[in-house]
């Protein structure tokens, strides 16, 4: 019982948070995108090439990792800002909470900047328990992956507005059922926006891009 009363407490605290700096960075016209999913599902790489492709737009990246910068490092080479949040002195924690990325945020040189990323920390599961602040929740789900995750990981599925479906390239060498990944993902969530992409190829990036920019100009 009393477990349960100070995890409510927890949660309120950071709900608020979330809500102001959501409010904030609107005024400021900043767009806070939160990718979520698990490790190697390719979180980096589709933050990489999106900033590489959308040149007339501004980025920062806040990257949350258990312990090392080596995400930080990858993403600071492509000359934007970068603010890293290491979980490992707060007990390697599995997820970012709003006060984090708050904290975060104000570190970042963030003038003249209009859309900023999240990195999550990777897993399907408790990342989706906490709101950051984000405007949009972004879960990207690989092709090796299977199709079943968004129906054994589903809060991750139904806090999400976007899925981006990575790794398209290598569907063709799996047994995975695309459809049935997108099928299983409305399930939880009728209204997800689907993307399917590959990172690597470049593939499905146009529409993503066009869906982030809009975004963007109507916040
Ligand atoms: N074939 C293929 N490999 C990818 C794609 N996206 C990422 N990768 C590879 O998957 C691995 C993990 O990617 P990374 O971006 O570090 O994943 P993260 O742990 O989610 O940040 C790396 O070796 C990437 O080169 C993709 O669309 N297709
Ligand atoms: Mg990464």
């Amino acid at each position: 019982m009393e477990k349960i009363k100070v995890l409510e407490k927890i949660l309120s605290a950071n709900d608020r948070i979330a809500e102001n700096l959501r409010r904030e960075l609107k005024e400021k016209r900043i767009l806070l995108v939160n990718i979520m999913g698990s490790p190697g599902c390719g979180k980096t790489s589709v933050i990489e090439r999106t900033i590489k492709e959308m040149k007339d737009l501004k980025f920062g990246v806040i990257e949350g990792d258990i312990e090392t910068t080596m995400d930080s490092e990858r993403l600071s080479s492509l000359g934007i800002p970068v603010s890293q949040i290491n979980t490992g002195p707060f007990g390697g924690d599995c997820h970012l909470e709003s006060a984090w990325v708050s904290g975060a945020f104000e570190k970042l040189n963030s003038e003249g900047l209009n859309i900023v990323f999240i990195e999550n920390i990777g897993n399907l599961v408790c990342p989706a328990e906490f709101d950051t602040g984000a405007h949009v929740n972004v879960v990207v789900l690989s092709t090796p992956e299977g199709e079943d995750k968004p129906l054994k990981y589903p809060l991750m599925f139904r806090t999400s507005h976007v899925m981006l479906i990575n790794k398209i390239d290598l569907a063709v060498y799996l047994d995975v059922r695309v459809e049935k990944m997108k099928e299983n993902a409305r399930k939880i969530n009728p209204g997800l926006v689907v993307f399917e992409i590959s990172a690597k190829t470049g593939e499905g990036f146009s529409a993503w891009e066009e869906f982030l920019r809009d975004r963007w100009k109507n916040l």
